[in-house]
């Protein structure tokens, strides 16, 4: 298995707690998960594990708009001339527009920050390089795939699949996934994107919502119980183009295997149905029990590798995962059961 990763992506690693359930948590989304994934891949045979060249960024605007970039780009330098935050301070949005309400475009880097976001992520001196990084995996995965390679693994991180065109949350800045669809579609290819985070992928939905080119597909926990909570139902099947080119399949909280098969039977269905020529798959191994969403276990993971061999050529994009020994265990066994 070809596997992507660059070390930039420690240059995102926060550290500030965050209140949630009352209580202040450390951050989830950290530098180590990358390093864990990486030290773990070694147990693996025939792993060859390559750093990315940078990411073209001019391929980002296949996924996101302009401005966002631009904000992304410049808002932790912004924030420190606004505020005189030092330099290891973490930049976090606390004031969101109202809906209905009239007013200008913000200018100002705490507006903008709750402007661009939904959630309580961080932006670090370092985002913006470690998010490209984590971009530049997922493309040069997209261009191994392309170039005649079965699979290819992008350890990516931060992780991407909760960012929009214009919008940071979930852990996500660029959508990495999106950008290895994105960048096979406009070589010509029919892609599919099949999501098994165990949250609903938000921004991927967001980014294909009106293209039929591009097939998203995500299997999760229940939104009515589990972030990302707006979106994630059946009912949401894209629109104009695109209609149709949308399937969510939302299991309740808890499921196992058995449920898990099921959808990932349906899932890949569709993904043929579709007359895809490339898979995307959205690695979260978030699904693990101790993750609290669904109850997927250590045994489910060779399965789960075994059972997204579509015989498509396939791009594998990490996304979240985080319970202890969770990584190190799930991500080998689907990668080599896959292989
Ligand atoms: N303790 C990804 O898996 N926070 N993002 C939930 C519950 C948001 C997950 C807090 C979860 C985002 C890429
Ligand atoms: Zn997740």
């Amino acid at each position: 298995m070809l596997v992507y990763t660059h070390p930039d992506h420690r240059l995102h690693d926060p550290a500030e707690p965050h209140r949630f359930g009352g209580v202040l948590l450390p951050p989830a989304e950290t530098a180590a998960r990358a390093d864990r994934i990486l030290s773990a891949l070694t147990r693996l045979e025939a792993v060859d594990v390559a750093c990315p060249p940078p990411v073209d960024e001019r391929d980002l605007l296949l996924v996101h708009e302009p401005e966002y970039l631009e904000f992304l780009r410049t808002a932790h330098d912004r924030w420190r001339a606004a505020t005189g935050a030092p330099a290891d301070g973490e930049a976090v949005a606390y004031i969101r527009p109202l809906p209905g309400i009239p007013g200008r475009p913000p200018t100002h880097v705490d507006a903008q920050l709750g402007l661009y976001s939904n959630d309580v992520d961080p932006i670090l001196e370092g985002t913006w390089p470690a998010a490209l990084s984590a971009a530049a995996s997922a493309v040069a995965a997209a261009g191994a795939v392309h170039g005649g390679h079965d699979a290819a693994y992008a350890l990516s991180r931060p992780p991407g699949h909760h960012a929009g065109p214009a919008t940071f949350g979930g852990y996500c800045y660029l959508n990495n996934t999106a950008l290895a669809a994105a960048w096979l579609a406009a070589r010509g290819a029919r892609v599919a994107i099949l999501d098994v985070d165990t949250h609903h992928g938000n921004g991927t939905q967001a980014v294909f919502w009106n293209r039929g080119d591009v097939l998203t597909i995500s299997i999760h926990g229940d939104p009515e119980v589990h972030f990302p909570f707006f979106s994630g139902f059946p009912e949401e099947r894209g629109d104009g183009a695109g209609s149709g080119a949308n399937l969510n399949i939302p299991l309740p909280s808890g499921s196992r295997w058995p449920v898990y098969r099921s959808a990932l039977e349906e899932a890949i269905g569709a993904v043929s149905s579709f007359g895809a020529e490339v898979l995307v798959v959205a690695l979260g191994v978030d699904t693990h029990v101790t993750d609290g969403v669904l109850a997927l276990t250590d045994e489910d993971y060779p399965l789960l590798g075994q059972a997204l061999r579509s015989g498509l050529p396939t791009v594998i994009v990490q996304e979240g995962g985080y319970g202890e020994g969770v990584l190190e265990q799930a991500v080998p066994a689907v990668l080599a059961a896959f292989a």
